[in-house]
């Protein structure tokens, strides 16, 4: 048994992942408990170095099936040095994006084979499955509106940032999908919300889901 819990973000662009993740991790500290953030792609010096050539575009032409390996690359790294390390402290882990992202943006969006991509994710996370998967649905107008507008003047948009609507559109749907076949695990959650009420809708169904016990 991992003492930690194993919270993971989901959504499109700029729907409010980064943004929850810093509110959840104030609440649950103010609740007892030793919390971390981090993200995907990245989370450790090497996978953080696999994020700057993915994002960049420079993996694209290579194909959905080579980002996901990168991506995967980079995920187990983030694991062995910092995920689990921290889980088996007991320390609370939120993850902004985790192999949900993979399995939506090169599974179903890059049309990477499904079967070939469980199997990947199987050795990749060698069964750290979050405990609670929360996906933040939002019209990807509205995200990429959000995302555009942190943007730094002459700043371009990312890899996949940069794809068209009708892309966006598939991936919010494939989202919901995968909240569908996996409740257990997973929970929708209306990013139009703000800032404040989305994080306390959030910290609902978390203190729902994984009761807070008090210290022994
Ligand atoms: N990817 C990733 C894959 O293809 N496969 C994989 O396996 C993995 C792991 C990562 C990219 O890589 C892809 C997916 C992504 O395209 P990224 O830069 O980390 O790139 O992209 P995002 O995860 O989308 O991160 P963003 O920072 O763009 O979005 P967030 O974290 O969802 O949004 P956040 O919190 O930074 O907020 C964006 C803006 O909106 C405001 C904030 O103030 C901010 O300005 N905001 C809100 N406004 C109104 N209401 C709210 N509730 C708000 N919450 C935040």
């Amino acid at each position: 048994m991992i003492p930690g819990r194993f919270i993971t973000l989901e959504g499109g662009e700029g729907a409010g992942k980064s943004t929850l993740a810093r509110a959840l991790a104030l609440r649950l500290g103010k609740n007892g408990r030793a919390v971390t953030t981090t993200r995907e792609p990245g989370g450790s010096p090497k996978a953080e170095a696999i994020r700057q050539l993915i994002l960049s575009g420079q993996v694209k032409d290579h194909g959905s099936f080579a980002e996901a390996l990168m991506f995967s690359a980079a995920r187990i790294d983030h694991i062995d040095s910092l995920i689990r390390p921290a889980l088996e402290r007991g320390t609370w882990v939120i993850c902004d994006r985790f192999i949900d992202s993979t399995r939506v943006y090169q599974g179903t969006l890059g049309r990477v084979d499904a079967a070939l991509l469980a199997e990947l994710e199987t050795v990749t996370i060698a069964g750290l499955m979050p405990d609670l998967t929360l996906i933040l649905d939002l019209a990807p107008e509205i995200g990429l509106a959000r995302a555009a507008r942190r943007r730094r003047p002459g700043e371009a948009a990312d890899r996949f940032e940069g794809e068209t609507l009708a892309f966006h559109r598939k991936l919010r749907q494939a989202y919901l999908d995968i909240a569908r076949m996996e409740p257990g695990r997973c929970a929708v959650l209306d990013a139009t919300l703000p800032p404040d009420e989305l994080a306390e809708a959030a910290w609902s169904i978390l203190h729902e889901r994984l009761p807070i016990e008090p210290d022994p």
